[in-house]
């Protein structure tokens, strides 16, 4: 008998596989109400189910248990299961007992699901049948299709720790900074987490920009603005722009591009560098290139109004992707407004701060961290506001002729029930704004 600890919405995706295809399987949760429990009725899948505290009963019978990428290693749970030597795995590794075309994985810091979602966009228009899914938010075992001829996933650390086996043809890190220390013991144990995804590739490919992936060995190669030519893809920077390249040869500017930021630079040699590994033209890669206009929540235009252009990098979630913002967006623009803060993760933030102090004319806080932060920032301007509509309202009144960034560099739960909820409510306000 399986066990399948979590029912958010993996736990929910491998239960229904399980159901369809009659393997049985039990199901436990710590939360009395899950996220996925009345649909998981709806459909039949509760035969076996526990819900309120871990208790060892629980894996009786267990052969196998598929555990939800939330729950953590330190859980009583999984220090039980491995004390019985019963086998756990992430749905990812499921995954790949069943997937039957290729899989072409992406991990990193930042940039994971611009990635993989940019390079589902270049297969889709090379006409090939990809799936994107993943810890994008699509969960793998709700993607299995007889159809499919390429899959395109998102890995997450979390996922990566539960997956001892897995196939994939090509995978890459897009970046190693500091993230989820609430869950690592060390940085140097998140890093091995990231690093696990080349023992599964045929073909590794590595970011040579990145201090903590240069030196590995690998099989194709990508960095702006580098000289070496072991690179597969490029990118020059002439004045204000950037010219990609595939091994010299000229493929298109950045004035070409709907995203901005060396950064999305660095994410397009990511996804030209894996399809070509696959076999995708270039031509087709360039115009979906050409085509993509981002994710949203990342660096997503929203709107001019009165001559001041807002962004919401509400995705923003971590010191190091607020200030890859504030530098994308300090090429543009000469008066620029942040608006940041909420749970701060356990990081240093010093090199944010001093950014701030250099590149931006005001700074207006919100959320759990913001007197903290207050007290470290010595821009001229530095507000501290409680609610996202007086956030919104106050950073207008400041940015004439320039630029709103919300890109809060911390966790959303002290206002929000996730970073979309704080985005979409970032954006509300900036529409009322005209
Ligand atoms: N649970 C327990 N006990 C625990 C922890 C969790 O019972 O100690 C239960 C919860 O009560 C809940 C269930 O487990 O009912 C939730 O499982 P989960 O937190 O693993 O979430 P899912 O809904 O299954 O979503 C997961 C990913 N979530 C996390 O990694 C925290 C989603 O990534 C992912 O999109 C989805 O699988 C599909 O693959 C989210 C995320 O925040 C977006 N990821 C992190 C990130 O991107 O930084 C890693
Ligand atoms: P992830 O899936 O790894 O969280 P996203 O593509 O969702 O990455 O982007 C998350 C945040 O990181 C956004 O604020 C985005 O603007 C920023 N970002 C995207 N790509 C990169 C990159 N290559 N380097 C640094 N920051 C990035």
């Amino acid at each position: 008998m399986k066990l399948i600890l979590g029912l958010g919405i993996t736990g929910l995706s491998v239960a229904r596989f399980f159901f369809k295809n009659e393997i049985s399987f039990r199901i436990a949760d710590t939360r009395q109400e899950p996220p996925m429990l009345e649909v998981s009725k709806k459909e039949g899948l509760l035969n076996d189910a526990y819900f309120g505290d871990w208790n060892e009963h629980i894996l009786t019978g267990i052969s196998e248990v598929i555990i939800s990428p939330g729950v953590a290693e330190s859980e009583d749970i999984v220090i039980w299961m491995r004390k019985k030597n019963i086998s756990i795995i992430s749905d990812i590794e499921l995954f790949g007992r069943y997937a039957m075309a290729p899989i072409i994985g992406i991990t990193g810091s930042n940039g994971k699901s611009t990635v993989t979602q940019l390079l589902g966009e270049m297969a889709f228009a090379d006409g090939k049948n990809a799936v994107i899914c993943g810890n994008i938010g699509k969960p793998v075992m709700d993607s299995l299709s007889d159809e499919a001829e390429l899959y395109v996933v998102e890995l997450s650390s979390y996922q990566l720790d539960y997956t001892n086996k897995l196939s994939l043809l090509a995978g890459v890190i897009t970046n190693i900074t500091p993230d989820h220390l609430d869950r690592y013991s060390n940085f140097s144990d998140y890093i091995s987490s990231k690093l696990s995804i080349y023992s599964y590739c045929k073909f590794q490919v590595i970011n040579l920009n990145d201090d903590l992936l240069r030196d590995l060995s690998g099989h194709n190669f990508y960095a702006v603005e580098s000289v070496d030519d072991r690179c597969d893809f490029s990118a020059n920077r002439i004045s204000d722009l950037y010219e990609v390249l595939h091994k010299g040869k000229f493929l298109l500017t950045s004035d070409k591009l709907k995203v901005v930021g060396r950064h999305n630079i660095e994410n397009l040699l990511a996804a030209l560098t894996l399809g070509h590994r696959f076999g995708l033209t270039l031509k087709a890669m360039i115009q979906a290139a050409v085509d993509f206009k981002g994710l949203e929540h990342r660096l997503e235009f929203v709107s001019t109004i009165n001559d001041i252009d807002y962004y919401n990098d509400s995705k923003s979630t971590n010191a190091i992707s607020s200030i890859t913002a504030v530098n994308a967006l300090f090429e543009k623009y000469n008066n620029l407004i942040l608006i940041a803060g909420g749970i701060s993760k356990k990081e240093d933030y010093s090199e944010f701060f001093k950014l701030i102090n250099e590149k931006v004319n005001a700074v207006v806080l919100i959320g759990e961290c913001s007197s903290d932060f207050s007290k470290q920032i010595t821009a001229p301007h530095v507000e501290v506001v409680d609610s996202m509509k007086k956030a919104v309202s106050m950073a207008t009144s400041m940015a004439e002729g320039g630029a709103v960034l919300l890109s809060p560099g911390c966790a959303s739960f002290d206002m929000f029930s996730d970073f979309n909820e704080r985005g979409d409510v970032f954006k509300r306000f900036v529409l009322e704004e005209t």
